[in-house]
């Protein structure tokens, strides 16, 4: 399976720390690219038409995007149920929260874009620091319940949050003002496939 994959890209990192947590990382071919809203690759168009990644391109050819859909395939191929399990009410829980994590991972990427303008949008980021603090609030309270779940794909969306915001936005001091999500991270931070997986910018020097 090739993997259209970029070292800096969250929801790429969702894909990869799946499969290494299915046991199928292996099976991915990595394919470095840069890819930005106002750069396509004209190399990934062909495959996906929004041009975004990740996007997962299976050995007969199936095209699969986004990282939501490629994580159903890959817990499909290792049996199935195992990062989102199968009961109609966990199910529709584990997809809830999810849906807040990714959300705030297109939030965090689009509050990158708009910073690195030289003009920025106040009235988007202030809309940014607003929802940023809610959901926070949110992650902060749900997270205990979190810890005593197994790690599944809500759980490794919420670990490249903290990892993302620790990449991206060092000043944010997200931990000193949500100890309990702070310290959840810690103590899963050690997993193989999140410490054999960091992000890194691939532009600069190691
Ligand atoms: N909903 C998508 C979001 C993917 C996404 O936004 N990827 C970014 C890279 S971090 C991208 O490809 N940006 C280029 C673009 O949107 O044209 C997913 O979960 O896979």
């Amino acid at each position: 399976m090739k993997l259209y994959w970029s070292s800096t890209s969250p929801f790429v990192r969702k894909v990869v720390v799946s499969a290494h947590e299915l046991g199928l990382s292996d099976r991915l071919e990595t394919i470095q690219t840069r890819v930005a809203p106002s750069k396509p690759d004209p190399a990934l168009l062909p495959y996906n038409p929004l041009g975004q990644l990740p996007t997962l391109v299976l050995d007969d050819g199936t095209v699969l995007y986004d990282s939501l859909v490629i994580i159903e395939y890959l817990d499909h191929l290792a049996g199935g149920a195992k990062l989102i399990p199968s009961s109609p009410e966990r199910r529709i829980e584990e997809l809830r929260l999810h849906a807040l994590c990714n959300g705030f991972l297109d939030l965090l990427v689009q509050w990158r874009i708009e910073s690195l303008k030289d003009t920025k949008q106040i009235a988007l980021i202030n809309a940014f620091n607003l929802k940023a603090s809610k959901i926070w609030t949110n992650l902060e309270a749900t997270v205990e319940g979190l810890a005593q779940q197994p790690f599944g794909l809500s759980s490794i969306t919420l670990a490249i949050v903290a990892e993302y915001a620790d990449f991206r936005f060092p000043k944010l001091g997200w931990r000193e003002k949500y100890p309990a999500l702070s310290n959840w991270h810690q103590s899963i931070q050690t997993r193989p496939s999140l410490a054999s997986t960091r992000f890194f910018d691939s532009s600069k020097p190691q």
